[in-house]
């Protein structure tokens, strides 16, 4: 099981490698990599991943998301245990001083609730990000198509494609 783990955390973090060209910086916040999953018909929560980075001296919050898209924009943790997938709601999320926090499938993400409208790949969305101290972040969110089969099978697969 842990090793399905790893192996799926190292794909993840390729994929999200392979769609880090763009990147926005304020203050001492940069995103990069950020995107959202393509939803399937029927389904009404969305996930947006990215890479946050502080490359400032004091430690970051960030303390709340929205989309003109979404009623709602939830702060996000996926926990594996005894092999069953949870999400937690986080208050909050801290990006630690000179560190990073990584969004991605299994790990952290943005839920946005009730979706207005279906995420389509080759779409961008409205994401906003209220950091305690670098302000409101206003962020264009590129859509990306779901993995295709064979690079994301079984449970661990259905996983990320959810969340
Ligand atoms: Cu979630």
């Amino acid at each position: 099981m842990k090793r399905r783990v790893m192996k799926l955390l190292a794909s993840c973090a390729m994929f999200l490698c392979i769609h880090s060209w763009a990147a926005e910086s304020t203050s001492s916040i940069m995103i990069s990599g950020a995107y959202a999953r393509e939803t399937v018909p029927g389904q009404e929560v969305g996930a947006v991943y990215m890479t946050i980075e502080n490359k400032g001296d004091q430690p970051e919050r960030l303390v709340r998301a929205s989309s003109p898209i979404a009623d709602d924009v939830m702060l996000h943790s996926t926990r594996m245990a005894q092999g069953m997938s949870s999400m937690q709601h986080m208050p909050t999320i801290e990006i630690p001083a000179h560190g990073k926090v990584e969004l991605k499938p299994g790990s952290y993400h943005l839920m946005l609730d009730n979706l207005h409208q279906p995420l389509k790949a080759g779409d961008s969305i409205a994401v906003n990000l209220d950091f305690r101290h670098a302000g409101t972040m206003h962020l264009q969110v590129p859509v990306k198509a779901l993995m295709t089969m064979d690079e994301n099978t079984g449970h661990d697969g259905m996983n990320m494609m959810m969340h």
